[in-house]
């Protein structure tokens, strides 16, 4: 495997950072209080990454950072802290949670453990076949708000949603049919809502953090995993498999968070800046991921040994009924939260398609 974890070093980081926490002082003035002391010259803050550096999330933070930074006349200056240098998706959001890093991206996949409703974008067939109407439902801002109570009550505020590229099975045998997927052990995320998504398809689905499942293929342990293209291709998964199946079931989609104790006391000048930013990198990371999906796609394909298999709509339409029950698990976990949001998307794909 080309990247090698160093978890071990991540747990001196994981002290180190806690340690040197360096929120912002509150910027809320009672009348009878004396005034804060100014804000810093200059703030630096910790950005943490589930993905490896080269990664779609490696792309977005290192734009963010450079735009920020240029937003801010050098004033905001962000470190980066790709995956491996700290720990697991959801050692990240707990650091986040508590105060220790200021900015993390934190996938539905891993976080609907902490925030059922976030699991929503983990099922299938919900969103547009068009990554662009995709695009147009993740940034509105009407879903965000959906989101904010839920971020909030987990210590955490939903800075942006942001799609990644398409899911892709990757197996020894192309997966065709609800029958290729029988008792065939797929890797998921953690949250318990993907394994009801591939329970229904009669697979055997397996969660496993993100670092096991190169040596998980390597070792046997499973027989496939799901991802988009160009983490099939950066993590070396594709080494291992002989078919990549592409379904359009579900776009792989990332959460941008912040701690909220960082972000309540944040000035609202750098709020406004923050806010900015993401904004306007919606379209910029959207071209990116399409990008880096193709080139990535074409390394594997130059690389020979792994077949892409494109599903007919027949095909895909089988496996679209079988997850249709799986949107009833989401509700009874995620509740009348969960059931407005899910309304939402599905109502927002029909708007922006102009149906
Ligand atoms: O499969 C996973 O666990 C991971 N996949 C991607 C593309 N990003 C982060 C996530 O943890």
């Amino acid at each position: 495997m080309k990247h090698i974890m160093r978890l071990t070093t991540g747990l001196f980081l994981v002290l180190i950072l806690t340690l040197v926490g360096c929120a912002e002082p509150e910027d809320d003035t009672a009348v009878d209080e004396p005034a804060p002391p100014p804000e810093p010259e200059s703030v630096t803050w910790r950005f943490a990454l589930e993905e490896i550096e080269g990664s779609v999330q490696d792309a977005y933070a290192q734009e963010f950072a450079r735009r920020l930074n240029e937003r801010s006349d050098g004033r905001i200056n962000i470190e980066i802290y790709p995956y491996g240098a700290i720990g697991t998706s959801s050692q990240i959001t707990e650091m986040m949670q508590s105060g220790a890093l200021e900015l993390a991206f934190a996938s539905p996949g891993h976080l609907a453990d902490a925030i059922p409703e976030v699991g929503v974008f983990t099922l299938h067939f919900v969103l547009s076949d068009d990554s662009e109407i995709n695009r147009q439902v993740l940034s509105d801002p009407r879903l965000h708000e959906l989101f904010h109570a839920p971020y909030r009550d987990e210590d955490l505020e939903l800075l942006a949603i942001v799609q990644e590229g398409w899911m892709v099975w990757s197996g020894d045998k192309p997966l065709r049919t609800p029958e290729d997927f029988e008792d065939f052990r797929i890797r998921t995320m953690t949250s318990p809502i993907l394994v009801s998504s591939y329970e229904a398809y009669g697979a055997n689905p397996t969660p496993m953090p993100y670092a096991e499942v190169y040596s998980g293929l390597q070792l046997g342990q499973i027989d496939g995993q799901v991802n988009p293209i160009f983490a099939i291709e950066e993590m070396s998964f594709y080494e291992e498999q002989d078919y990549l199946t592409s379904g359009r079931h579900a776009q792989f989609v990332a959460t941008v968070a912040a701690s909220r104790q960082w972000w309540d006391g944040l000035s609202d000048e750098k709020r406004e800046m923050i806010e900015q930013t993401r904004d306007e990198m919606v379209e910029w990371i959207d071209r990116e991921q399409i990008r880096y999906n193709e080139e990535r796609l074409q390394v594997i394909l130059d690389a020979g040994g792994t077949e892409f298999v494109e599903l007919t709509d027949e095909e895909r339409e089988v496996f679209r009924e079988l997850s249709m029950g799986v949107r009833d698990i989401y509700v009874d976990q995620a509740g009348e939260r969960g059931q407005e949001i899910l309304e939402t998307i599905l109502d927002l794909v029909e708007e922006y398609a102009g149906e």
